[in-house]
């Protein structure tokens, strides 16, 4: 991948600012920058807070300022090594950025879609299975594509299994998620026995698996930790399997400080106390 003199990777995130609420871009940005990686943002929308367990959220789309950026950058001839997506937020927006990384990404540059739209079985707020089936074909041009169960079923069109499953179910949802185009996969959020939780991979050879403990409870803007922390591994040119063994134990230290710090869960986790993990 090419990089600047001080041989810094240069990333391009595209995703929401929810001012409030800890995800999206205000953990992308810290989390990429932090670990060394010159991280260049395009915010898709401008939100008072997030949409999950805040009311009376403000948003406003900011799909119309695509093209214009675009362009601009395209004048500068500007190149990106790795293109890194999370919520987005209409079919338009898809369009858009299934566009900026034909346009953007480096010859052996990454593109990583954390295909951000829903968890325990159901989608979030102002998602539809249709949306869903969009995400999908969007992962034929993705590097590293990083659902969830509940994703990879609704991008898959499958029913959701959140339990009870067995390793031939995971290893048959990432293939079918390679079959969507993906070079590989990462799927979150796997458990086979009480207690343990953790990601299966997928690059063309076995999936492999790995496991931390389990903390019960709901923690907002953890995918958004996870995945901004699988790329920022995946940056410093780690193996997939390995990168994603990281994100997870990065992930659980925020889960495990928040448990901590008894702040509200909708405020997120306090990933900036973690952040030294990442510098060098
Ligand atoms: O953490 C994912 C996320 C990102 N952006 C917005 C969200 C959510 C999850 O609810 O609402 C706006």
């Amino acid at each position: 991948m090419l990089a600047n003199r001080l041989n810094q990777k240069r990333v391009l995130t595209i995703q929401d600012v929810s001012c409030v609420g800890r995800c999206s871009l205000t953990v992308a940005l810290p989390i990429l920058s932090a670990a060394g990686l010159e991280t260049s943002i395009l915010p898709t929308a401008i939100l008072s807070t997030h949409t999950g367990g805040f009311t009376g959220y403000t948003y406003r789309d900011l799909t119309s300022d695509i093209a214009p950026i675009a362009e601009h950058w395209e004048s500068l001839g500007l190149k990106f090594d790795a293109l890194y997506t999370g919520y987005l937020g209409s079919f338009e927006q898809l369009e858009l950025v299934s566009s900026l990384f034909d346009r953007f990404k480096l010859d052996g540059g990454i593109i990583l879609i954390d295909p951000v739209m829903g968890d325990n079985g159901a989608l979030y707020t102002g998602f539809t299975p249709e949306f869903a089936a969009s995400m999908a074909r969007l992962c034929a041009k993705s590097d590293v594509v990083v659902p969830n169960l509940t994703e990879a079923a609704f991008m898959l069109n499958e029913p959701y299994i959140g339990e009870g499953y067995d390793s031939g179910y995971i290893e048959g949802v990432l293939t079918r998620l390679r079959g969507l185009g993906a070079n590989s996969a990462v799927l979150t959020g796997v458990s086979f026995e009480p207690g343990k939780i953790g990601v299966a991979t997928l690059d063309g050879g076995a999936v492999e698996y790995y496991f931390t403990e389990r903390v019960d409870g709901y923690f907002h803007g953890t995918g958004d930790v996870y995945a901004s922390v699988l790329l920022a591994y995946l940056g410093r040119g780690l193996r997939l399997h390995e990168a994603a063994a990281k994100a997870a134990d990065f992930t659980l230290e925020c889960i495990k400080l928040q448990l901590m710090s008894g702040g509200e869960p909708r405020y997120g986790v306090p990933f900036e106390l973690c952040l030294g993990l990442l510098t060098r």
